[in-house]
């Protein structure tokens, strides 16, 4: 926790007219560290920020990571500005400093950006109802939407194959080779239980490298507390934590959204018990990214959402594991053990979705052709 001096002098880096009042840490995410800072304005009234320190062992690029932000954030301003003239709220508006960029940077405090706070706005861990997680995927599928015509080989690929599950197996097999902190002999079955499931591991990477779906700007980190929902309606405003904005596959987004999503346990939940992919959520999720999407995924892509859900489950298992045999130095964890808890979740989520997928098969074609016929019947997405 930074002390108040130490945060009032970052916040002076910045171009935010006003005071300093106080921080709050908000426990979220895995990798950065994030505040909530109060500023009282000349005129007296209070107005809030996010202000986070970027982990630069993960974000080893992080002024390309704000420039790939900057740009994104800035098209689909443009283009809600287009759509419904509507953007407030709906898009981060980050804070410049005093000298003209969108991050502070010194080696005393490290590297932080600010933008400004969504009032009435919340990021829930777990989707309070279903009827959520429609809008997460609504909300995730507009994302899409809104930078579908961004040329996504313009932007930097900040963590170099971030989602090729495949080099994120070798990563897992240099761990076991190395065994740094001596933990492999507790975790053979973890191990054996990847190691046999290897050839999924590029079903994605695979599709995207032979042209058969289409790399899209995409988002990267779709957990359902990266979207915020609007206090009164309920309804999903706006998608935050763009550092992993890249070049990739639309299927990232939505594989890794269900499984972090569309199970209502913790990632460490001990009892795997209670570790399931709800067939509900999954099915109104599909639905609501389809329909923000306003059906511009290609046959193949929808041929493989179902998959994608198994490949990001295995994907995060596999990066946990690797954490877990490295001594935990990549995931920010509260106890020892937190890694391999999370590998088994994800572990059980590849199981369970082994299980469920014809009837996911089943929902990805249905409402792809429910949207399809929609869309080609209306012309606005209000209407539907
Ligand atoms: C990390 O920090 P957070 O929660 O936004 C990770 C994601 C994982 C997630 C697992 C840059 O995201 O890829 O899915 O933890 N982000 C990075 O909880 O590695
Ligand atoms: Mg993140």
């Amino acid at each position: 926790m930074q002390s108040r001096n130490t945060m009032e002098a970052i916040v002076s880096h910045f171009n935010i007219e006003g005071r300093y009042i106080d921080h709050q840490p908000v426990r979220s995410g895995l990798i950065n560290q994030t505040f909530l800072v109060t500023i009282e304005s000349p005129k007296g009234h209070n107005c809030r920020f996010i202000f986070q320190r970027i982990n630069t062992n993960v974000f080893r690029e992080p002024y390309r990571v704000m420039e790939n932000i900057m740009r994104v954030t800035e098209h689909i301003k443009q283009q809600m500005i287009e759509t419904d003239g509507v953007y407030a709220r709906r898009v981060l508006s980050f804070a410049c400093t005093k000298d003209g960029q969108p991050y502070y940077e010194s080696p005393e405090h490290g590297f932080w950006r600010a933008y400004e706070y969504v009032e009435n706005s919340t990021a829930y861990n777990i989707a309070p109802s279903a009827d959520h997680f429609f809008e997460a995927g609504r909300a995730f599928g507009e994302f899409q939407l809104y930078l579908n015509d961004y040329d996504a080989t313009t932007l930097y690929e900040t963590i170099p194959n971030f989602h090729n599950t495949i080099s994120r197996v070798a990563d897992l097999k240099t761990a076991i080779k190395n065994d740094t902190a001596g933990r492999l002999k507790d975790v053979q079955a973890e191990v054996d239980f990847l190691l046999s499931r290897e050839s999924d591991a590029g079903v994605l990477v695979r599709a995207l490298e032979s042209g058969r779906i289409p790399y899209r700007v995409t988002h990267n980190d779709t957990k359902i507390n990266n979207v915020l929902f609007d206090n009164l309606t309920d309804k999903a405003i706006c998608v935050i934590d763009l550092d992993t904005v890249m070049p990739g596959s639309s299927l990232y987004d939505f594989g890794d959204a269900i499984r972090s999503g569309a199970c209502a346990a913790a990632e460490d939940e001990p009892d795997l018990n209670k570790v399931e992919m709800d067939l509900n959520k999954y099915r109104l999720f599909t639905k609501g990214f389809i329909k923000g999407t306003h059906s511009l995924l290609t046959n193949e892509e929808i041929e493989l959402m179902p998959i994608s859900v198994k490949v990001m489950a295995y994907e995060l298992a596999v990066r946990f594991l690797t954490d877990y045999l490295n001594g935990d130095v990549y995931f920010h964890t509260d106890y020892s053990g937190q890694n391999l808890l999370r590998t088994r979740t994800q572990m059980k989520l590849v199981s369970d979705v082994e299980k469920k997928l014809p009837e996911m098969i089943g929902y990805a074609h249905e409402y792809a052709e429910m949207y399809a016929k929609r869309f080609s019947d209306y012309e606005t997405p209000n209407q539907l």
